[in-house]
């Protein structure tokens, strides 16, 4: 039997260690997953840390894939892959990380539990989010918002200082 196929953008960042080399590593390990297809990566940004600022910057960028998971099991293969990649685990909320893979969107999904909130609650405050996501998929929905993703990014470009600089 055919299982469905969906669509899902993910965010992937690191500000611990070799950082380019740690999203490049989080992607090939997602290339080689067998319920996961990279369709598309975005290009990668040195963005200025949010929320908790007393830390290195990060490097972001973004990820479309198909998957016939559902998003408790795509969060949970998720998790899987972090793990693997950073024993110690972030020290604290927002903290420092070697990868850390958000969902962002997942088809035109709207779901709150416990554990997950699809689209995520804070994407779209956050141009290091928005514009990674924009190079792949500038035209995908916010749900909730009822937005295009180049949309949401234009409404916060001119008040959102964050620096986000296109890495070579
Ligand atoms: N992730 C956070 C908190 N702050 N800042 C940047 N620039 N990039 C991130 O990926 C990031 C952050 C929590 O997941
Ligand atoms: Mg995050
Ligand atoms: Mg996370």
């Amino acid at each position: 039997m055919k299982m469905k196929q969906h669509t899902a953008y993910l965010s992937i960042g690191s500000n611990k260690g070799h950082k380019k080399k740690n999203l490049e590593t989080a992607i090939r390990h997602l290339h080689s997953h067998p319920h996961i297809d990279v369709l598309g990566v975005s290009s990668f940004y040195r963005t200025e840390p949010q929320n908790f600022t007393d830390q290195d910057w990060f490097v972001n960028a973004a990820l479309k894939i198909q998957t016939v998971l559902n998003p408790e099991d795509l969060l949970a293969a998720l998790k899987v892959l972090e793990k693997d990649l950073d024993k110690d685990g972030k020290p604290f909320r927002f903290g420092p990380r070697i990868i850390d893979l958000d969902i962002i969107y997942y088809d035109d999904l709207i779901l709150k539990t416990e554990l997950l909130e699809i689209p995520h609650p804070r994407m779209h405050e956050r141009c290091f989010v928005l514009i990674p996501i924009c190079d792949i998929g500038a035209n995908a929905i916010h749900p909730v918002l009822n937005c295009r993703s180049d949309e949401l990014l234009k409404k916060i470009e001119q008040q959102e200082t964050q620096k986000v600089i296109l890495l070579d």
